[in-house]
């Protein structure tokens, strides 16, 4: 049955992980709006506190904590500080990722590391020191953000694609690992959004052109337009879904 609390997140405890901007930021504010406690992330503590500033403004419920999420022992101290001084947590978002756009043949071995470690390693870092949290509460909700790129690939993103298109199956392990014990583990797969990571390519005209052109919704996505689908995968009216990479892509994944 559907109620006024389907879909809220009152008395929930969210961290998402990079989320002083972009599309974690967005994600954050609008978990907050649904009436979640959110821990806003980041490595730069200056953004990230004006970050916090500006959604507490909002009213919403938000705290900061700065850890780089591809150290796996800072990570974890971090988690269960957050545990212990803040509270359970009920909902992890694992969006923080980073793109190094090269050909393949001219990628350096740096720019494959950073790639993985931000997008890949660290899922596995911070989703494991969480999820130990949660099993001891029988209860969790996970959400990876992957992409569209977790389906398809580009020229000069091949890092980017392998990391998400991991991910995908990832979110699908994680998935048949910890729902038996009462963690649902799911993912987003945002399409082309304007943030700070795109910003290069909303900026070059003939990629813009064709990325609209390729696009059933004949446009670019706005951060906002993720809002909803981290809110209902967090909430109860995701009870039973598990394991699924929800596509918020304007229909890119739809057709050639
Ligand atoms: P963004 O605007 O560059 O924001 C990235 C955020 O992650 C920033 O808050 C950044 O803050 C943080 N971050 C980066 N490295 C970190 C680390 N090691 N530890 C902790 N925080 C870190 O990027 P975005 O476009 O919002 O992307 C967010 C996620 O969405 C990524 O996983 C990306 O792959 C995915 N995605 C993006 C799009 C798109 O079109 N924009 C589409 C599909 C999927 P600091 O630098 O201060 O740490
Ligand atoms: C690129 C973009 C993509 C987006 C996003 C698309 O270079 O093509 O950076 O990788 O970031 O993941 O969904």
């Amino acid at each position: 049955m559907i109620n006024a609390n389907t879909f809220r997140l009152d008395g929930r405890i969210a961290l998402v992980t990079g989320s002083s901007a972009g599309i974690g930021k967005a994600l954050a504010r609008g978990l907050a709006q649904a009436g979640a406690s959110v821990i806003l992330n980041g490595r730069d503590r200056h953004k990230l506190e004006a970050t916090r500033a500006q959604l507490t403004s909002e009213g919403l419920a938000v705290q900061a904590r700065a850890f780089d999420v591809t150290d796996a022992d800072n990570a974890a101290t971090a988690v269960d500080a957050i545990e212990r001084e803040i509270g359970a947590i009920d909902i992890l978002i694992n969006n923080a990722g980073i793109t190094r756009r090269a050909p393949f043949q001219d990628l350096q071995r740096e720019q494959w590391r950073e790639v993985m470690s931000t997008n890949l390693d660290s899922i596995f870092y911070v989703g494991q020191a969480v999820s130990r949290h949660m099993l001891t509460r029988k209860r969790g909700r996970i959400i990876n953000i992957c992409s569209v790129m977790s389906e398809l690939a580009r020229p000069t993103t091949a890092p980017y694609t392998a990391t998400k298109g991991a991910l995908k199956m990832l979110t699908k392990a994680m998935a048949t690992d910890l729902s038996p014990h009462g963690i649902n583990v799911n993912g987003i797969g945002p399409g082309y959004i304007k943030t700070e990571l795109t910003q290069a390519l909303v900026d070059d005209p003939t990629f813009s052109n064709w990325l609209i052109a390729r696009t059933p919704s004949r446009r670019w996505g706005e951060v906002e337009d993720l809002m909803g689908a981290a809110v209902f995968l967090a909430s109860d009216a995701a009870n039973f879904v598990n394991g699924h990479i929800l596509y918020v892509d304007g229909g890119v994944t739809a057709t050639l």
